[in-house]
C-alpha cells in the first residue's frame, strides 16, 4: 500500500482537558466546580475516583510539555478551568489561576506548539450550577465574561480558541441522562441549557476576536455518523430522530438553520419542552448562535447504528436504539468505525461547508500496560488511529478542508462518570508515581509527524 501524504501544514496534535488532567484542585484560589460536587456522589463515578489529583499536571505542565516536544507534535489542544480564573461568584478575577495558563502558553510557544484553548470543558464552577447552571441564561453571560477575562489575558499569544466542548455532553448527559455533572434528568431543562451553551458561544465569538486580533475562533462538537440498522421506513425514521437529536440540534442553530423542525415537533409530542414551549429562544439569539467561525472541531469516536423500537411517546430516546452490530470495540463500549469518520466529514462539507474543520478529538480507551520490561505494546490503539487517519486523508482528497487532527489524548486521564477505568492516553501514565511513559502508539504518531504521512501497510 502506498505511502499517504497530508497537505504540508496540516497539524498534527493531541488534546487533554482541565479537569482530567491537572489536579490541584483546592491550590491558588481554585473554587470548587460541578465535577468536583458530583464525583463526592455516591455511585456517580465507576471507581469513586475524583480529579483531585488526576495527573497532577497542574505542578507537571513543564514535563508534559516536553513530553509533546519529543514527539514532535505541532499543536496542543487543552481547556481553561473556569473555576482557576474567576472566583467569588463568579466575578472576581484570580490571577493566580490565569498564571498557570499564560506560563504554559508561554512554554509551548517556546517549543514551537502551537496552543489551541478550549475555554469550556464541563468544569462549571459550583456557584453559578447553585444558581441554576446552564439552564440560567445568566450562566451564558458569565461566561461570555469568563471568555472577556481570558481572552484579554492570553490573546495576545493564543490564536486559536474553541469556545465549548461538546454541548451535546453539557446539556444533555449532565442534565437530561444525568451521567454527568450536576447529573438532573430532566429534558427541558437539558434542552435550555443547550440554548444556553450555545447563546455564550455566539456571545463570546465576538469578544473574543477583539481580545485576541488574527485569531481563529470554533466549537468542538461529538458527531456520529448515524446510519439505520435495515432499509424499514420505521428504521429511517428512528435514525431521523437520532440525527437530530445527537447531531442536528447543535449543527443547524449553529449554521444559521434554527433548531430543526422536525426535533421540535418530536420533543413537543414527547413532552421534553418547558411549559412555555421553546420560550427560551429570545429575539436575536438565533442570530447570535450563528455567529460566523473561522472552523469546525469535530470529535469523532463512532458512529450510530439505529432501529426503531416501540415505545410510549413520552420516552422519545428510547424509540431509537443504538444496535451492536458485528464489529470490534474499544474497552469503552464503542465500536470502531473508521469509516464513519470520512463519511461525517463529507456530510459535513456537504451539507454545512464550515470554512475549515479540525479533527478536535479522536482516540481509544484499551488498558495495554506497561510488560516486564515497561513497554507498552497498544497495537490496537496504533490500529485505530492509522484507520481514521487514513479515513481522514480519504476526507482530504474529496475536498473536505481538513486542516489538523487531535488525538485524544496526549496522556491517561480521569475519564468522567468512568474515573480511571479507562486509558484512552497515547502516554501512560502510572498514577502512583505520576510516571509518563510513551506507549508505542505515541512512538509510531512521533513518525507520522515526523513524515507528514502514513504508511497503510
Ligand atoms: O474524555 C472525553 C473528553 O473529555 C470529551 N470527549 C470524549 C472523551 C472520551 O470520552
Amino acid at each position: 500500500m502506498p505511502e499517504l501524504s497530508f497537505p504540508p501544514r496540516f497539524l498534527w496534535g493531541s488534546a487533554t482537558s482541565s479537569y482530567q488532567i491537572e489536579g490541584a484542585t483546592r491550590e491558588d484560589g481554585r473554587v470548587e466546580s460541578i465535577w468536583d460536587r458530583f464525583c463526592r456522589v455516591p455511585g456517580a463515578v465507576e471507581d469513586g475516583s475524583t480529579g483531585d489529583v488526576a495527573c497532577d499536571h497542574y505542578h507537571r505542565w513543564r514535563e508534559d510539555v516536553a513530553l509533546m516536544k519529543d514527539l514532535g507534535l505541532h499543536a496542543y489542544r487543552f481547556s481553561v478551568a473556569w473555576p482557576r480564573i474567576l472566583s467569588e461568584g463568579g466575578w472576581r478575577v484570580n490571577h493566580a489561576g490565569l498564571d498557570l495558563y499564560s506560563r504554559l502558553v508561554d512554554e509551548l510557544l517556546r517549543n514551537d506548539i502551537e496552543p489551541f484553548v478550549t475555554l469550556y470543558h464541563w468544569d462549571l464552577p459550583q456557584v453559578l450550577q447553585d444558581q441554576g447552571g446552564w439552564v440560567s441564561r445568566a450562566t451564558g453571560e458569565a461566561c461570555a465574561e469568563y471568555a472577556d477575562v481570558v481572552s484579554h489575558h492570553l490573546g495576545d499569544r493564543v490564536k486559536n480558541w474553541i469556545t465549548h466542548n461538546e454541548p451535546w455532553c453539557t446539556s444533555i448527559l449532565g442534565y437530561q441522562i444525568g451521567r454527568h455533572a450536576p447529573g438532573l434528568r430532566d429534558w427541558p431543562a437539558a434542552l435550555a441549557s443547550a440554548h444556553h451553551v450555545l447563546l455564550s458561544h455566539g456571545w463570546a465569538v465576538p469578544v473574543i476576536r477583539t481580545n485576541s486580533p488574527g485569531s481563529e475562533v470554533g466549537i468542538a462538537l461529538n458527531l456520529k455518523h448515524v446510519e439505520p440498522a435495515s432499509p424499514s421506513g420505521a428504521d429511517s425514521e428512528a435514525c431521523r430522530h437520532f440525527d437530530g437529536y445527537f447531531n442536528r440540534w447543535f449543527l443547524d442553530p449553529l449554521h444559521g438553520r434554527d433548531y430543526p423542525a422536525d426535533m421540535v415537533a418530536d420533543y413537543a409530542v414527547a413532552g421534553h419542552l418547558p411549559s412555555g414551549g421553546m420560550s427560551f429562544v429570545r429575539p436575536g439569539d438565533l442570530e447570535t448562535i450563528a455567529v460566523a467561525t473561522d472552523f469546525l472541531g469535530v470529535n469523532y469516536y463512532d458512529r450510530a447504528v439505529v432501529r426503531s423500537q416501540d415505545v410510549p411517546e413520552d420516552q422519545n430516546e428510547a424509540r431509537t436504539v443504538v444496535v451492536a452490530p458485528e464489529s470490534e470495540w474499544t474497552n469503552m463500549g464503542w465500536e470502531v468505525y473508521p469509516d464513519g469518520l470520512c463519511q461525517l466529514l463529507e456530510r459535513l462539507h456537504r451539507e454545512y461547508r464550515p470554512p475549515k474543520l479540525y479533527i478536535t478529538e479522536n482516540g481509544a480507551s484499551y488498558d495495554d500496560g506497561p510488560d516486564g520490561d515497561g513497554i507498552i505494546d497498544d497495537e490496537r490503539r496504533q490500529r485505530y488511529l492509522r484507520d481514521h487517519f487514513v479515513a481522514a486523508h480519504r476526507a482530504i482528497s474529496a475536498g473536505v478542508p481538513l486542516s489538523g487532527f487531535f488525538v485524544w489524548s496526549l496522556m491517561d486521564n480521569f475519564e468522567w462518570d468512568r474515573g480511571y477505568t479507562q486509558r484512552f492516553g497515547i502516554v501512560w501514565v502510572d498514577y502512583d508515581t505520576q510516571k509518563r511513559i510513551p506507549k508505542r502508539s505515541a512512538r509510531w504518531y512521533q513518525s507520522v509527524v515526523a513524515r507528514g504521512s502514513i504508511s497503510t501497510d
